[in-house]
Order: structure tokens, then C-alpha cells, then sequence
């Protein structure tokens, strides 16, 4: 499989693996070589992707560096994971081409969509359409919620959370991440992660506040084809080892 030209890579790695692992690197948080160590540890442990982005980003020069460093120490896919045009460089392999679904922003919905689309298209990096959804988990507020102006979805607005992820599959877009914001109190609740990932066919991918290989696994039972973690991929080595080896183990076991 040549990582980098895969139209629609996240399905062809489900073909492979029965669920994925991807580790996220928010390139504010840490120099570019540092990024690149802490990808080539979690590509050793065998996560699947390395996504790049982070919601404070704010200079297209860092994420290039951040990128370049990170594609010398690593073979895996690098994804863009952009909070906004700036986001974007020109040495990701692919770009999480997402819709911040329930921000009431023109600029999350498609103003920064449409600022990026020609320079991806120019440096020819491969969109993967993501319809993105935030759940509001904690009692205090992630970056995300503040700056998102959301239609707020909590813990128990089931149906809500359906029916955006519904909305996405029928747009045509190839996966849903369910969000409940960098190091979030609580991860996603499972229910909604099973209720989603049962409403449509495409893949679940679930992030934010996944603090151990137990709460990973519980969303893998629960559905979900992918978890993200950053938090632990920059600041616990042991926990990252430990959630994507489940995740491993996970994806290598009977499909249930
Ligand atoms: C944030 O879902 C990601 O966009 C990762 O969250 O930092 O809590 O792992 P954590």
C-alpha cells in the first residue's frame, strides 16, 4: 500500500485493521523535532496516522516545520487536522477536509473550507471529508466549545449528535469525529458513540479526554473504527503505549 496516494485512506486502512489508532500532534505545543520523536515513538507502537493540527494554531510556517520533521521520522500517513486555512501545509500526505457540523460560524461550516480547498488542491494533498461534531462533556468549557459557537450537544442529546452524523453521511463526507475537545474532562459518553456508529455506515472516529486503554477499549466495543489521542502522544509515553497497543490487540481480534 503506497500511503500516499490512497484516494480514501481511512477505508483502505479499515480493510487492513478493524479499528485504528491515530496520534495527534498539535505543532504549538512543542518544537518541530520534538514532533518528529514523539511521532516516530507512536509510529513504534504502531498507531496508524499521525495527524497534525491543534485549535490555537495560528502560523502556516510552524505546521510546515512541524510537518517536514515529523515526515522524516516516519513512514505512516501524516493528516492535517486544520482549525483554519492557516493550517494547511504542503507537506501533509492528506487533510481532513472537515465541517465543524454544529458551529453556528460560517467560518467553521465553509468560509475556511473555501479558503483552503485551492491550496490543497495546488500542493496536491488528499482530502478526506470529515463532518466533525463537538460534544460539550466537561463542566468547564474546552478551547473548542469557547471558540466554536456551538449548537451545543451534551452527554445526553442522543438524538442531536444522530442527527448531525446522519446529516454528514448523507453529504457524502467518508467519516464523523466525534469531539469532546483536547484533554477534556470526560471522553465522549458511550451510548452516543453507540448510537452513532449504528445510525450510519461510515466510520466513527472518536477524540478528546481518552485517558486510558480502558476508556479506548469502551469505545471500540461501542463502535468507533478510530481514536484519537494527543494529550497522552505528547505528554505520557506510557499511556500512549499502553492505548494503542490495545487498540492493536483490538484490531487484529474477530470482528464482533
Ligand atoms: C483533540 O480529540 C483530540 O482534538 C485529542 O484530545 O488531547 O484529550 O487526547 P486529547
Amino acid at each position: 500500500m503506497h500511503i500516499a496516494t490512497l484516494m480514501d485512506l481511512i477505508h483502505e486502512l479499515l480493510k487492513e485493521f478493524s479499528c485504528l489508532h491515530f496520534s495527534l500532534i498539535d505543532p504549538e505545543n512543542q518544537t518541530s523535532q520534538k514532533a518528529g520523536e514523539h511521532a516516530h515513538v507512536c509510529q513504534q507502537y504502531g498507531t496508524h496516522a499521525i495527524m497534525v493540527g491543534g485549535s490555537t494554531v495560528s502560523k502556516r510556517q510552524k505546521v510546515h516545520d512541524t510537518v517536514k520533521e515529523i515526515k522524516k521520522k516516519v513512514h505512516i500517513p501524516v493528516i492535517l487536522f486544520p482549525n483554519s486555512a492557516v493550517a494547511i501545509s504542503r507537506n501533509a500526505d492528506y487533510v481532513f477536509f472537515m465541517e465543524l457540523l454544529n458551529s453556528l460560524e460560517y467560518k467553521y461550516r465553509g468560509g475556511e473550507q473555501l479558503e483552503g480547498a485551492l491550496l490543497i488542491k495546488k500542493w496536491g494533498i488528499i482530502p478526506i471529508s470529515m463532518g466533525y461534531i463537538v460534544v460539550s462533556t466537561s463542566t468547564k468549557p474546552t478551547t473548542l466549545e469557547k471558540r466554536g459557537r456551538l449548537d451545543a450537544i451534551h452527554q445526553k442529546d442522543i438524538e442531536k449528535a444522530v442527527k448531525y452524523a446522519v446529516y454528514a453521511e448523507m453529504r457524502g463526507m467518508s467519516c464523523v469525529y466525534l469531539e469532546a475537545g483536547s484533554n477534556a474532562e470526560y471522553p465522549v459518553a458511550t451510548n452516543m458513540v453507540h448510537a452513532v456508529s449504528t445510525a450510519i455506515d461510515i466510520p466513527v472516529i472518536v477524540g478528546g479526554g481518552i485517558k486510558t486503554a480502558d476508556m479506548a477499549q469502551e469505545k471500540i466495543d461501542a463502535g468507533a473504527r478510530a481514536i484519537v489521542n494527543g494529550t497522552a502522544t505528547e505528554k505520557n509515553m506510557k499511556l500512549i503505549k499502553e492505548i494503542i497497543g490495545r487498540i492493536g490487540h483490538a484490531s487484529h481480534s474477530p470482528q464482533k
